[in-house]
């Protein structure tokens, strides 16, 4: 069991890093951004997946300080990926409830991009539906005021929380990326496959990009292609690695 204290000492010692997930352009099947995710390399028991302490870190509320790191380090990192690269890409950041409830998001966010240069035209923030739902007027003044400094505001696991789709029409978003749950399936179970078309219709009727994760086959991902989704990210795509290990080749384009 992870316990606070322990937390609290890996954020001092500076145990988290982050890795670094592809993501795909379907229209030209370049790599077009990446989404950041959190991992503890703890010194005994060794690379700890996020499922495992996010909760315990959500809970206690040092979600905060560890979501201010992660932003500052993804944009840092990025921002060095891309001059390795020689090409800009998007980075995507994924928000906690907490973290996006908290006063200090905005200002957190702001250094985030001041300290590394990084264009807020480069940064995604994600935020999943739960948090979005919490309280509908601070959450519309808060995606303003984000989308206000020029980022972009993803709705995550989409299509898996209690809300009505009718908030996607209320609140100001960029992007909707497509749980899992749904693209699994998307060549075997025809419903999951309407849902996945459904919610691509609907948001491009609104002029929302759709991300699809968890694209693990060949199938799957030019069946999305086909059915007009703009991104991917997922297994079949290429794998989460740390920043200094990220490379443009070998991955399954289109
Ligand atoms: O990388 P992995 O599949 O193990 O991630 C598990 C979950 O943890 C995912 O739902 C992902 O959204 C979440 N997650 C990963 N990195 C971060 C992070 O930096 N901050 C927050 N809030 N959640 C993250
Ligand atoms: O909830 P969120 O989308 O932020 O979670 C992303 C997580 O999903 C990553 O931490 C990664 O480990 C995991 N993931 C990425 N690609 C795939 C995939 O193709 N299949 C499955 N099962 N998990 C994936
Ligand atoms: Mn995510
Ligand atoms: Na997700």
């Amino acid at each position: 069991i992870i316990i606070e204290t322990e937390l609290r000492r890996a954020l001092a010692r500076e145990e988290f890093e982050m890795f670094y997930e592809p993501q795909i352009s379907l229209a030209t099947g370049e790599v077009s951004g990446v989404e950041a995710l959190i991992r503890w390399r703890h010194p005994e028991r060794g690379l700890i997946s996020p499922a495992e302490f996010l909760p315990v870190a959500e809970e206690t509320g040092l979600i905060v300080p560890i979501g201010y790191w992660t932003l500052r380090t993804a944009c840092h990192e990025v921002v060095e990926l891309q001059k390795r690269l020689g090409q800009p890409l998007t980075v995507a950041v994924n928000l906690s409830p907490k973290q996006f409830a908290h006063q200090d998001l905005m200002a957190n966010v702001q250094a985030a991009l001041l300290a590394s240069g990084l264009p807020a035209s480069q940064l995604v923030l994600e935020i999943t539906e739960g948090a979005l739902m919490a309280e509908s007027d601070d959450t519309t003044t808060t995606l303003e005021s984000l989308r206000m400094l020029g980022l972009s505001i993803a709705v995550d696991d989409f299509g898996t929380g209690y809300s009505s789709l009718s908030y996607i029409t209320r609140f100001p978003i960029d992007l909707l990326k497509i749980d899992r749950s749904f693209v699994r399936d998307i060549y075997e179970d025809p419903a999951d496959a309407a849902v996945a078309r459904a919610i691509i219709a609907m948001a491009h009727g609104l002029n929302i990009r759709v991300v699809a994760e968890g694209v693990e086959t060949e199938a799957q991902l030019l069946y999305l292609r086909e059915r007009a989704c703009d991104a991917a990210q997922g297994y079949f795509i290429g794998k989460a690695a740390p920043a200094n290990a990220f490379t443009m080749q070998g991955y399954h384009f289109c």
